[in-house]
């Protein structure tokens, strides 16, 4: 028996979350096409007969503007500590720039580089982002060209993953796929449609965290950070609200009746308090 932890990094909207999901086959953390998605360390346990491996999934590494940017990215670069592998993950449909330079001098040299979205760019060019991306580090040996989406090429990343953990036993009961607790993962449910519904500047303005917690009724408040932002959340006639409630409420166990609210915190994002009462 092999066990460990990976923890998988890299810049916003690579594809970190998609992996792990994939990885899985099951959903445990939200995607979205907005960066700056993941908020905190999730995460999510693959077990076999042969091998436990715990995954970590961190927000993307970036130039902080924020506060909460400066918490995201401690987040991520605080998961890598006592760990058996980082992966580092960079995008093969975007050149491998300055962003990724900067997550890669923040990564041990031994990281595993992984080139994901090769559904969306022909051979030649993944075989050029593996060269590039191998440029980000100088000690790391093994390169995986992947669709985080597709699967593709994920089961070998799965084998070389394991091969590196040490033998041991396994830390999680074999029936534990995540550790996010349940009034989390609805707030954050909500949180990813909500990115998926609003546009601009609001998915970044936008929190949620669930303030009454009795099942099948749960009160789910939204933050966001000005009084302009409200309206668009709430949408016309409760639209947008609608909209979201009844995405959420297909994904949880049948019965949930959903309480949405909006609030408006200004600056909520620079705010100590506010970030540590979210859990961020
Ligand atoms: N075509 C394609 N799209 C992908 C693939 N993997 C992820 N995506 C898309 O890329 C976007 C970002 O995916 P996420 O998994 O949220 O990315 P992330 O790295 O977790 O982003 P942050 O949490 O913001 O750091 C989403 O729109 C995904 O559907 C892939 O293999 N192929
Ligand atoms: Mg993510």
């Amino acid at each position: 028996m092999r066990s460990g932890f990976v923890t998988l990094v890299g810049r916003p909207n690579v594809g970190k979350s998609t992996l792990l999901n994939q990885i899985l086959g099951q959903k445990v953390t939200i995607v979205s096409d907005k960066p700056q998605t993941t908020r905190t360390q999730v995460r999510g346990v693959l077990t076999r007969p042969d091998a436990q491996v715990v995954f970590v999934d961190t927000p993307g590494i970036h130039k902080p503007r924020t506060l909460l940017g400066e918490r995201l990215n401690d987040t991520a670069t605080g998961s890598m500590g006592d760990v058996d592998v980082v992966c580092l993950l960079v995008d093969a449909t975007q050149p491998v720039g300055r962003g990724d330079q900067w997550v890669g001098a923040r990564v041990p040299s031994d990281a595993i580089v992984i080139v994901n979205k090769i559904d969306r760019v022909p051979p030649e060019q993944v075989m050029a982002q593996l060269q590039a991306a191998s440029d980000l580090l100088d000690g790391g040996d093994e390169y995986f060209p992947i669709s985080a989406r597709t699967g593709d090429g994920v089961p070998e990343l799965v084998e070389a993953l394991v091969g590196r953990l040490p033998e041991g036993p396994a830390y999680y009961p074999d029936d534990m796929v995540t550790d996010v607790p349940d009034a989390f993962w609805v707030a954050e449910l909500v949180r990813e449609q909500l990115l998926a519904v609003t546009r601009d500047e609001v998915p970044h303005s936008v929190a949620t965290r669930v303030t009454e917690w009795e099942w099948p009724r749960v009160r789910v408040e939204i933050l966001v950070e000005r009084e302009s932002q409200k309206g668009i959340v709430i949408g016309k006639k409760g639209a947008v609200l609608k909209e979201v409630g009844t995405r959420v409420r297909r994904q949880l166990a049948a019965g949930a009746y959903l309480e949405l609210f909006v609030k408006v915190d200004k600056d909520w994002q620079r705010k100590a308090k506010a970030l540590e009462r979210l859990g961020y």
